[in-house]
């Protein structure tokens, strides 16, 4: 009923253009006069991309209809059919959010063809937009003659007072409430080709980058400042910890002017933000997985909350299986070839729904998380939400029953059996397991009571309070009755974060390198920005998990300061830009190729919107004893003058070395810069200098190179000789240092060390081959002392002819 309310409401504007051309199959009409600097905002308009970037208009739950590529085209290759259609609104729709503005004019231009034998001689069509809700506003017609291509071809003004944070196009027939009624006449189905939207571009849109320093030097919490997110999972895979976050940042849209975002709102995020650390200080940024909505890898889910991921040869190929909430009411998974992806939907329906069998109860069907036992058994808890009415209100607040334990098959996209009810104390949602000497912990958050939870009751003695999470410990991966609960082992983050801070948690546990480490969020890095007055964007943090020789788990204490660095970061190699412990200003976005770091199926960032002061960092970066010779970064100047400062230890540290970023504008180019003095263990700041107002240039990756070791000269020469009618081979060192050195002779026929081998003077040895010829060969010589206080060792290879006694 209220889906037809809207319906019977919806805005028909009279701004319906003026169609000059009807019924003009073939007649190839010029379009209005075009400026500059307009352009098409409508991405495969012609359809030679397939169905990419449409979908069928579903601005009614009632909105239905089969899309598919037809050869059949006005023009080049391919354009679209829509068969099956349930609306006269049901038809080719695409998102023009972002793109059209308010009070500006535009030029439509399409082609469409009916062709159903029983449908009517002739047929309206409209092209129209879909504001959002119930409003709807026809903006191009067209009447076409069956069996032949027209033409849409006008222009229409968005009002100016229109909102158009949300602008669907679609195209369709004239509405009527009972369309059902005469199928042929007001639900045929249509072809679509050409399709264009000419004006102004897209306003640039507004800047999410966060200005302040929001994880600050020296402290490893929040685990990133430059972006948000949520719900993390920790997962450890080949040496690295990767974080699977719900990507709080997708709806963060700072005002330009006061610089507040609105609050979050959850039913956006459709992507999951991927970072992953081989330290957990300094941390890489992967970027989204488009995980849902039209464009996603499981287009028929609209949102993924909560990421849980693991890994599992099946049929003897290496798989990850990232799990995630469909909204409240259903979980989904999709496939990655590694844990970067590439990624791909093997399941066409969500896995955990109303369908699932033991889970009718359970009101939010979400918070998917994974576990595979040691024998290769996989898990999956679940669920969280309202506790069903039925219980009395003192078992409806302590003991919900509404989280659920459940075998998965061994493909990992589907599930065996029933659910079984995970019995957690005040539970709302978050479960989570892993394993540890044997025995299971179910982790879970607990609810804030209220109505859904039986109003307001006293919790029993021991169990957890409000947004706080709790944990249970069983022998059985399936089996959590009360009895297993251990007790509180997070309070809410609030009580070490302060005001702004509080709500709802989502926890993991993993083990890395012999340590258990437990990961939380908190929205410190939105209180960085504004104060107490958080608008709900959370970060990830980490703190290091400890035991009691009972096995149950010590209460852990949030802080800013986090865990300690695992191993002090690598300089010499290629490293991703996008790879640091502390950062200002600056913001990161995907291009295309791969990673220079992580290899192909990876995807690869740039560091971008870097202006003068901007700066990233690197926490405890060992360049050895020999040190570091030059640093060379893959960069694109956007404008002249742009200087990349190495500074260590401090952003106001000394200069150890200035890249000078004068390449050509737009171009993607390699800059290096010499090093003076860069040894030992150091934060390494890459400080950004240049023009102020403009974005500087942006960084792809970076590589040290470690510094040539000093030589200790030294003149060698080898020969060969007979003496007796035996062949030796002779070695010769001159020390030409100004210092006492070691020296070592090496042959295939013995070897000789001299200890304090004086300036000038020689190290000599002949080697006895104990035959009468020797082949030619090498010598090698090895000199050890000191230079400028630094112990060098020098490696000298020297040639040695064939020799023949007698001959
Ligand atoms: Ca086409
Ligand atoms: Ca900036
Ligand atoms: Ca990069």
């Amino acid at each position: 009923m209220e889906q037809r309310m809207r319906r019977a409401t919806r805005r028909r504007v009279a701004a319906i253009a003026t169609v000059g051309l009807m019924m003009a199959a073939g007649f190839v009409a010029s379009s209005g006069p075009v400026q500059a600097a307009d352009t098409n905002l409508v991405v495969n308009g012609g359809f030679e991309d397939g169905l990419a970037n449409w979908f069928v208009n579903n601005g009614n739950a009632t909105d239905g209809a089969q899309l598919s590529a037809t050869s059949d085209a006005w023009s080049g290759a391919n354009a679209a059919l829509v068969t099956s259609r349930t609306t006269t609104g049901s038809g080719p729709m695409q998102d023009l959010s972002g793109k059209v503005q308010a009070g500006q004019a535009y030029t439509l231009t399409a082609r469409i063809k009916y062709e159903n034998a029983s449908g009517p001689a002739t047929k309206q069509f409209f092209a129209t937009m879909h504001y959002g809700g119930g409003t709807y506003t026809n903006l191009v017609s067209v009447t076409a003659t069956k069996g032949q291509w027209a033409q849409f071809n006008g222009t229409f003004t968005i009002p100016a007072g229109q909102s158009v944070s949300t602008a669907r196009l679609f195209f369709e027939t004239p509405w009527t409430s009972t369309p059902s009624t005469d199928p042929d006449l007001h639900l045929m189905d249509f072809k679509l080709d050409d399709v264009s939207v000419i004006g102004a571009a897209p306003p640039a849109p507004a800047s999410k980058t966060i200005e302040v320093v929001g994880k600050l030097p020296g402290e490893h919490n929040p685990l990133i400042g430059h972006k948000f997110g949520a719900d993390g999972f920790g997962f450890v895979h080949d040496g690295r910890v990767y974080m699977y976050l719900t990507n709080d940042t997708q709806g963060y849209a700072p005002d330009p002017a006061t610089g507040v975002s609105p609050g979050i709102n959850y039913g956006n995020i459709n992507q999951i933000t991927v970072i992953s650390s081989e330290d957990l200080v300094n941390w890489t940024d992967h970027g989204e997985i488009q995980v849902a909505g039209p464009n996603g890898v499981a287009p028929f889910t609209a949102n993924s909350w909560a990421p849980g991921i693991t890994r599992k040869v099946v049929n003897g190929e290496e798989k990850f299986f990232l799990y995630y909430a469909n909204g409240g009411g259903s979980s989904n998974v999709i496939t990655g070839a590694s844990p970067l992806g590439p990624w791909t939907s093997e399941r066409t329906s969500t896995l955990i729904d109303g369908r699932t069998p033991g889970a009718e109860d359970v009101a939010w069907k979400f918070d998917p998380a994974p576990f595979v036992d040691d024998d290769g058994q996989p898990y999956l808890y679940f669920g969280g939400g309202p506790a069903s009415t039925s219980m009395p209100p003192a078992e409806r607040f302590n003991n919900p029953k509404n989280i659920r334990a459940i075998e998965l098959g061994d493909d990992m996209i589907s599930t065996e059996g029933a659910a079984a009810v995970v019995d957690a104390p005040v539970a709302f949602e978050a479960g989570h397991v892993f394993k540890r000497d044997g025995r299971y912990y179910f982790s879970y958050s607990s609810h804030f009571g209220g109505n859904d939870f039986g109003g307001n009751q006293q919790p029993l003695p021991g169990y957890p309070g409000g947004g706080q999470i709790g944990y249970m410990i069983s022998d059985n991966p399936m089996s959590w009755p009360k009895e297993t609960y251990a007790g509180v082992l997070f309070p809410n983050q609030s009580q070490f974060f302060g005001s702004g801070t509080g709500g709802n948690n989502h926890q993991s546990v993993f083990e890395f390198e012999g340590r258990y480490y437990f990961t939380y969020h908190a929205p410190t890095l939105n209180k960085r920005i504004n104060g107490n007055t958080t608008q709900g964007y959370r970060s990830p943090h980490i703190q290091e998990l400890t035991f009691n020789p009972d096995g149950t788990i010590q209460q852990v204490v949030g802080t800013y300061a986090g865990v300690d660095q695992v191993r002090n970061f690598a300089p010499y190699r290629v490293v991703e830009a996008e790879t640091f412990g502390w950062s200002k200003g600056v913001a990161t976005a995907k291009v295309d190729g791969s990673s220079a770091q992580f290899g192909g199926a990876a995807p690869n960032l740039v560091v971008r919107d870097i202006d003068n002061g901007d700066w990233t960092a690197l926490s405890s970066v060992d360049f050895g004893d020999n040190g570091a010779q030059s640093v060379t970064a893959r960069v694109r100047a956007l404008a002249t003058g742009g200087q990349i400062q190495v500074r260590l230890d401090d952003v106001a540290g000394p200069v150890v070395g200035t890249i000078l970023v004068d390449t050509p504008s737009g171009q993607w180019a390699e800059v290096t810069a010499e090093l003076d003095g860069v040894s030992g263990v150091h934060d390494v700041y890459f400080t950004f200098t240049g023009p102020a107002g403009v974005d500087l240039f942006e960084i792809d990756n970076w590589a040290f190179a470690a510094a040539t070791q000093p030589e200790l000269p030294v003149t060698v020469t080898a020969s060969t000789r007979c003496v007796g009618g035996k062949a030796y081979v002779a070695v010769q060192a001159r020390n030409d240092h100004d210092a006492p050195v070691g020296i070592a002779l090496e042959t295939a026929y013995g070897q000789r060390s001299f200890t304090a081998v004086a300036p000038g003077a020689n190290a000599y040895q002949s080697f006895n081959t104990r035959a009468v010829s020797v082949p030619a060969g090498s010598a090698t010589v090895r000199v050890t002392g000191s230079i400028g206080g630094q112990d060098v060792t020098t490696v000298r290879t020297v040639p040695h002819p064939a020799g023949t006694c007698g001959g």
